[in-house]
């Protein structure tokens, strides 16, 4: 039951934004352990995330490096971004952290998965009266 509710989400996800996310590329080395990417509705950003390394893996910390942009594109390089790590299948305990700007509309930090399996990363970002929120659902390793 919920990975079909896990798919249906992918696959809407992928149809609301395949237009609009031509622009920004995700590193290809990230593309194989994001599942699938949910934008929450109303959403003001779109984001792109890649981890180090990558794949990540339970036995190491991960840093994590976050394209924040705007509607039109434009790196938002003012935000306060929050970060938490949630296994949806169990608790895991409170997982939580801020990401620091990098220039440019990129964000970094560093925290460690717990434990391999399926991960939502999920990413929440305010600037300017503006919020927005993107889960990525990521496959970890041993
Ligand atoms: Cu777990």
């Amino acid at each position: 039951m919920r990975s079909q509710v896990i798919l249906l989400l992918a696959a809407l996800s992928l149809a609301g934004c395949s237009r609009e996310k031509a622009a920004p590329a995700k590193p290809s080395s990230s593309d194989k352990v994001i599942l699938s990417t949910t934008v929450a509705r109303n959403s003001a950003f779109n984001m792109a995330i890649a981890f180090d390394p990558s794949p990540p893996r339970m036995s190491s910390k991960t840093r994590f490096r976050l394209t924040l942009t705007d509607l039109s594109s434009a790196p938002v390089g003012d935000a306060k971004v929050g970060v938490a790590l949630v296994m949806p299948l169990m608790d895991m305990g409170k997982n939580e952290f801020s990401m620091q700007p990098a220039g440019q509309g990129v964000y970094e930090g560093t925290a460690q998965f717990t434990m391999s399996g399926e991960w939502e990363v999920m990413v929440s970002a305010a600037a300017g009266g503006k919020s927005g929120k993107t889960t990525f659902n990521v496959r970890v390793e041993d």
